[in-house]
């Protein structure tokens, strides 16, 4: 994880201040535009558990990281996104391996002595201090100064936060001395106005003020909401009128028209498995959630009928936030004239989005994966890779490919290629979301033939290959293991591909389907391995 712009304003709680009284200084320090919180009481009691829980939430509906200091089971409790360690502390590996590899784990030095025997392999940040004299931290080291600072953060392979009798005036030296953070205590707490303090070291970092935002209460308002809005009229999607909803949601169910062949399909898209809130606006995730929900309709020849949405809402959301989402949602409702069926929306600790979706079949074909055949070519109906790539121009804070980002945030059901393939009745078709090699694995193993992949003549997006150009990767293996893209993938004979791909020309063949030779899938570059919805194991294509 780069934590570079994370560090900038690092605020670390005053355990000297008044009992409960934390939560109203990172109050004011996301307030003045703070990066990162550190919950710091050395003399914590489980009575100050319910307090500590409160600033985890403030910082998560701010989506400001937060890390607990010292103690690496309180970390683990709260659910913080890390946990800060000095010298006299439990190992650095010990943390990495309670709280796993996507937690933050800085690690304390005051001296180039300690920098170099510490085990910074296992960590993300270092913290450099006292970099001035400091009141504060009673057991503090000997300053180390503005030079030990730039000794240190030069050494460093990680960004480094300085510390120690840091204010506003001091910031700016910081950062001309290798510093990529400032961490500060007193010069907010024990100022006389610590909001005027803070935003004048936010100015100094580079950080905008924010606005606070209150979390939602009212379950009811918000079910009424989603209602409202979402579309009921009769539309025309995938070439048919659809008839929608006898009775709209508002009573216990809802009752269809009569739908001949219905489809139903759900997914479950969670935070930080499926969707970061850093990258996506939520009116984003709304959308990007019913479009991969849909393309299972479109895998299946289903014209979308309905939608059902059940929300697990934790207190760190506010309205607005919910707000948002549904309005992501209700766009791509509309854009499908699919109805919404109904809802749910609870509290819960994680936030996730379940989506039931309803569709109507074709009356004649329900593609299947079983139904390759050996003698069929099998293919695409359009790029692949760009997602997983945009997903690592996002973890690398890699601002050069918007387009790639794109890809990744507002996938498409492809309903145009399902009625292509429809019409040309072929009959196995599924969408690529796992990635080209574990999906076609599936194909493979439920048709029981084997899959010869043919990377040579893989059509490669121009803007995938200069990404790939600038890290070394190889495309084809981006193309293979990359996930998430929602193109279908298809196996039928030449001579009908011939014929869709006048209707869909950027469709192109990735493989070949063979009699079972003992292996489901052949020629696949060693080191692929198949995207899976964890944001953080995609390490095969790693930048
Ligand atoms: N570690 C080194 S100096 C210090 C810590 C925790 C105290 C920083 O506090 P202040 O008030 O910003 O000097
Ligand atoms: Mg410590």
């Amino acid at each position: 994880m780069d934590l570079t712009h994370v560090l900038k304003f690092y605020f670390i709680t005053d355990e000297n201040a008044p009992d409960g009284s934390l939560l109203k200084q990172v109050e004011i320090a996301i307030a003045a535009g703070a990066t990162m919180i550190q919950y710091r009481h050395k003399s914590f009691s489980i009575k100050a558990f319910k307090e500590l829980e409160a600033i985890r939430e403030l910082c998560k509906r701010h989506s400001v990281p937060f890390v607990v200091n010292d103690n690496i089971i309180l970390a683990k409790a709260v659910d913080a996104d890390g946990v800060h360690l000095g010298q006299a502390d439990e190992d650095v590996s010990i943390a990495r391996s309670v709280l796993g590899p996507d937690a933050i784990i800085g690690l304390s030095v005051s001296t180039i002595e300690e920098f170099e025997k510490s085990a910074v392999s296992f960590c993300d940040y270092i913290g450099i201090g006292p970099v001035f004299v400091t009141d504060t931290k009673g057991d503090a080291s000997p300053v180390i100064g503005l030079d030990g600072l730039r000794t240190v953060a030069e050494k460093s392979p990680f960004p480094v936060v300085a510390i120690g009798g840091i204010d506003a005036s001091k910031a700016g030296a910081c950062f001309s001395h290798g510093a990529d953070g400032v961490a500060v205590i007193s010069c907010i707490t024990r100022a006389e106005d610590p909001l005027r303090q803070a935003l004048e070291l936010g100015r100094a970092c580079g950080c905008r003020p924010r606005v606070l935002r209150i979390g939602w209460n009212n379950e009811f308002v918000l079910i009424e909401k989603l209602i409202t809005g979402a579309p009921s009229s009769d539309s025309i999607v995938f070439g048919s009128i659809l008839s929608g909803l006898k009775v709209p949601p508002g009573d216990d169910a809802a009752l269809f028209e009569t739908i001949i062949n219905p489809v139903i399909t759900t997914d479950t898209h969670k935070e930080n498995t499926h969707f970061k809130r850093v990258w996506q606006t939520l009116e984003e995730i709304g959308q990007k959630a019913v479009e991969i929900t849909f393309s299972d309709l479109a895998a299946s020849y289903a014209r979308p009928v309905s939608l059902f949405v059940n929300l697990s809402i934790p207190s760190y959301l506010c309205d607005q936030d919910i707000e948002n989402l549904y309005s992501g949602i209700r766009r791509v409702l509309n854009k499908y004239g699919a109805p919404l069926g109904g809802g749910n929306v609870s509290s819960g600790r994680e936030f996730s989005i379940d989506l039931f979706a309803v569709g109507e079949g074709h009356p004649d074909i329900f593609p299947l994966r079983s139904n390759a055949r050996p003698g069929d070519g099998l293919y695409v109906t359009g790029s692949l890779g760009l997602a997983s790539a945009g997903l690592q121009c996002l973890k690398n804070n890699e601002t050069g490919y918007p387009e790639l980002i794109e890809k990744f945030k507002s996938p498409k059901a492809r309903f145009d290629a399902a009625k292509v393939l429809s019409e040309h009745k072929v009959a196995c078709v599924m969408d690529v979301s796992d990635g080209l090699a574990g999906d076609a694995g599936h194909i493979a193993k439920a048709s029981n033939v084997s899959i010869r992949f043919e990377p040579t003549v893989f059509k490669i997006d121009s803007i995938l290959a200069k990404f790939c150009n600038k890290y070394s990767l190889n495309p084809e293996d981006v193309m293979l293991a990359g996930g998430e893209d929602y193109e279908l993938m298809f196996a039928c004979q030449p001579e009908i591909f011939e014929q869709i791909k006048r209707k869909i020309p950027e469709a192109f063949q990735v493989g070949a389907c063979i009699l079972f030779s003992g292996t489901p899938l052949m020629n696949v570059p060693a080191g692929v391995v198949s995207f899976q919805h964890g944001i953080k194991k995609i390490r095969e294509i790693k930048i």
